[in-house]
């Protein structure tokens, strides 16, 4: 199979969240993509063009970019080893197995992870794939706000689009199909966890900044350092960056479970935690959202790190 990948996922409105900010709040679905998140846009979108004629693919990952990784390669019948760090859950390391790709646990974090993908690559002319720091990637992750255009119909703009950040492929994405879509103007809330906050980190300093370590439970957030590119779409382009504790990331991972039946994992928490921990209020509070809101657009990016064994794990652990 050639491609593309990935569905056009559904743009549904929330009554519990809009209830909750006053304002319509559409979720765009992207835990209904076939791997389970939005990596699947970019990495399809880069494994097209870059591994039509691989002898196999390498990408290291928290786990979801592994799990869009597996599921193109096996679709595109190309070998795929998966690099994932000890934070990976096991639960994630068996699904990408189950894709048929073969997975390697190295190092602590997703860094030390990357380290051993890209000697793979070079020792054994592999192609890399990496899950957040690619152009090609962003071009593929654009394609969600194109259709969330579609979705709303002409002569509807959204007041803010939420999006969790990782290593930052997704934001990159986001304002690319902001720009395409002629809506530039539009604020990105950029959503992080205490402990896997790279992007906040390199906002605050002016510039980028590694982190000593990730000790975030949303370790699909858990890069070191931000990819270039959304820093300088930081200097840019109006992005609010804004950080939850990873207490308030589990509790909006399950009231989104309760209110709109549906399991998401940390990562996707910590967007989720904008509406239901309140920061957007704050923000209009503080003036730095306007009070009469436009249309709130979530994109609810999934993830496939949890189920409800490790959701009472992560109970445990964080709550006591
Ligand atoms: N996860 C990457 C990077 O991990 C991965 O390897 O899977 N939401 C979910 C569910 C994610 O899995 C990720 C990234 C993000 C959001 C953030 O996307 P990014 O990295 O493009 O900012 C270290």
């Amino acid at each position: 199979m050639a491609g593309p990948f990935h569905v056009h996922t559904p743009l549904l409105e929330s009554t519990g969240m809009s209830k909750r900010l006053g304002t319509t709040v559409y979720m765009k679905m992207e835990n209904s993509q076939p791997s389970g998140s939005f990596k699947i846009r970019g990495i399809g979108h880069l494994c097209q063009k870059l591994a039509s004629e691989s002898k196999g693919v390498v990408c290291s990952s928290g786990g979801n970019a592994g799990m869009a990784a597996a599921y193109v390669a096996r679709k595109m019948g190309v070998p795929a080893t998966i690099i994932v760090p000890s934070s990976t859950p096991q639960l994630v390391v068996q699904r990408i197995q189950d894709q048929g790709a073969t997975v390697k646990r190295v190092g602590k974090v997703w860094d030390d992870a990357n380290a051993e993908a890209l000697r793979l690559a070079d020792d054994d002319g592999l192609t890399y794939v990496p899950p957040f720091d690619h152009p090609l990637l962003w071009q593929g992750h654009s394609s969600v706000v194109t259709e969330v255009a579609r979705s709303l119909g002409s002569g509807v703009k959204p007041g803010t689009v939420v999006v969790s950040v990782g290593g930052g492929g997704l934001l990159c994405g986001v304002v690319q199909g902001l720009k395409s879509a002629g809506w530039s103007d539009v604020p990105i809330l950029a959503m992080e966890t205490v402990g896997a906050d790279c992007f906040n980190a390199a906002v605050k300093a002016g510039k980028r900044v590694t982190l000593d370590d990730i000790t975030s439970e949303a370790a699909c957030l858990g890069a070191k350092t931000v990819c270039q590119k959304a820093f300088e779409y930081s200097q840019e382009v109006n992005i609010i960056s804004e950080l939850v504790t990873d207490q308030q990331a589990l509790h909006a991972v399950e009231t989104f479970l309760d209110e709109e039946r549906v399991l998401v994992e940390m990562a996707c928490g910590a967007a989720l935690a904008a509406v239901y921990s309140g920061v957007i209020t704050r923000l209009q509070s503080e003036g730095r959202l306007p009070t009469s809101l436009g249309p709130v657009v979530v994109i609810v990016c999934g993830g496939s790190s949890v189920d409800t064994k490790q959701l009472s794990s992560l109970r445990t652990k964080l709550l006591g």
